[in-house]
């Protein structure tokens, strides 16, 4: 599914690229489940909003006097339904949720036009329908109401913008600086409501810690004493919840079984001093998690090897039988985190959504260390191509028996740390397999980055 063609690294042209984008980060519906309504005959055609989505996608009119669009918003927010069809747009008046209101277009020349809600953002989260009028509704359209050159130049637009690379400012996991209270490491973070930049011009309500998703990167090592701060600008309650770390009941964070909530304005204090193994961790809230979570609050907790050198051992494969024999630890060279994510953000990776996650980005013979973590609600199958990885720890432990994998589920709560030995140069996608995460009519979406071996 990746670049067959020579590609530079380096800003390209992305502006008409970006212009053609019609990403889906708001769910599978938009681009997975293209519902088609097919109409013949004065048209009276019943469209549903929601967030983020125009039901029907795929609209198939044929040419008559006029269409009648009978708009119903669903969701809880103002909408409005656009239809653009070229040098004019016929658009309602922003619909308040539960409202009903009629739109007249005049009849359309045989062709394709996109309808889009026209709040700001909304037709990028997911808002695109396809109306699909006269002889070329009877052409079949190849998906989604789209020609194959359009789908072809849309895919590319996706891809073009994900090696630009400069897709959107802000980035989750910054190392986190403690201050020193005597010997504790003391970290100080503060939850907010923000609004994220989940792909580029693309902004949804998220909560964060420090106004990060994924939170910023908490950075210890075995044996210190470690205090975390949480102060909680939200406006609801909430905890801070080690995940995976071994420690003092009072300081695990599940309101009401360890703790009194932290309620808006509050600050708590969680100590403890680190007992676990090096590997990764994670933070997250533990109250009204499907939101707070699936917004954002959570982060990686790195149990960093005392001298820099993670234990795991380098399998050796023979390619005739398959068979491994292990070695030495190698030097990592490289070491990245990934957060897998899904609910109100869309499907991400590190809180950004393809074209806007970021390569890894290695040199030929490095030995690469990926720490994954799913803080999602799904499980994700995360499938590198032209490698096979190698599985070294669970849950921040190593494996008895490191094993060799391509693909590789990761639950929600789990912790998966693969090596990679960056031998192959080229661009190799990795991606989540459950395709309605990854890839519709429009390119590829949410949980794709790739393995750039320089
Ligand atoms: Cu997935």
């Amino acid at each position: 599914m990746m670049m067959k063609r020579v590609r530079t690294w380096g800003p390209l042209g992305i502006a008409s690229a970006l212009a053609l984008l019609a990403v889906s980060c708001g769910g599978g519906d938009a681009l997975g489940g293209a519902k088609e309504q097919a109409v013949a005959g004065p048209a009276s055609i019943e469209i549903m909003l929601s967030e983020f989505t125009i039901d029907p996608t795929a609209i198939s009119v044929t040419a008559d006097p006029h269409i009648e669009f009978s708009v119903m918003n669903m969701g809880q927010a103002p909408h409005t339904f656009a239809v653009d069809v070229g040098d004019t747009t016929y658009t309602t008046d922003l619909i308040d949720p539960n409202v009903t209101v009629t739109l007249d277009v005049p009849a359309l020349e045989a062709g394709t036009y996109p309808a889009y809600c026209t709040v700001s953002g909304h037709k990028d989260l997911g808002m695109l329908a396809t109306i699909t009028a006269g002889a070329a509704a009877a052409g079949a359209p190849s998906s989604a109401g789209m020609s194959a050159e359009m789908m072809a130049a849309m895919h590319e637009a996706g891809v073009d913008a994900f090696l630009a690379g400069d897709q959107t400012t802000t980035q989750g996991n910054q190392p986190l600086e403690p201050t020193m209270d005597g010997t504790t490491k003391v970290f100080t973070m503060t939850a907010a409501s923000v609004r994220w930049e989940v792909s580029k011009g693309q902004f949804v309500d998220a909560m964060a810690f420090n106004g990060q998703v994924p939170g910023p990167q908490i950075d210890v090592e075995y044996g210190d004493h470690i205090r975390i701060v949480v102060e909680n600008q939200l406006d609801q309650p909430t905890t801070l919840h080690l995940h995976g770390m071994t420690l003092p009941n009072g300081q695990d964070g599940v309101p009401y079984i360890t703790q009194d909530p932290i309620m808006p304005g509050q600050v708590w204090t969680y100590e403890l001093t680190v007992k676990d193994p090096p590997g990764m961790y994670v933070y997250h809230s533990h109250f009204n998690s499907t939101e707070q979570v699936g917004a954002g609050m959570y982060g990686a907790l790195m149990i960093h090897p005392r001298d820099g050198l993670w234990p795991y051992p380098a399998l050796t494969v023979d390619p005739r039988t398959g068979a491994t024999t292990s070695g030495p630890a190698p030097a990592v060279d490289e070491e990245t985190t990934m957060f897998l994510g899904d609910g109100p953000l869309g499907y991400t990776i590190n809180g950004k959504s393809f074209p806007a996650t970021s390569p890894i980005v290695v040199r030929r013979g490095d030995w690469v260390l990926i720490h994954m973590a799913n803080d999602g609600s799904m499980l994700h199958p995360m499938h590198l191509h032209g490698y096979h990885f190698e599985v070294v720890a669970q849950d921040g432990f190593p494996l008895a028996q490191p094993y060799m994998a391509d693909t590789l589920v990761i639950a929600p709560g789990q912790r998966f740390d693969v090596l990679v030995h960056a031998i192959h140069p080229g661009a190799w996608a990795f991606h989540c397999h459950i395709l309605p995460h990854v890839e519709g009519p429009q390119g590829m979406y949410g949980m794709v980055t790739a393995l750039v071996v320089q």
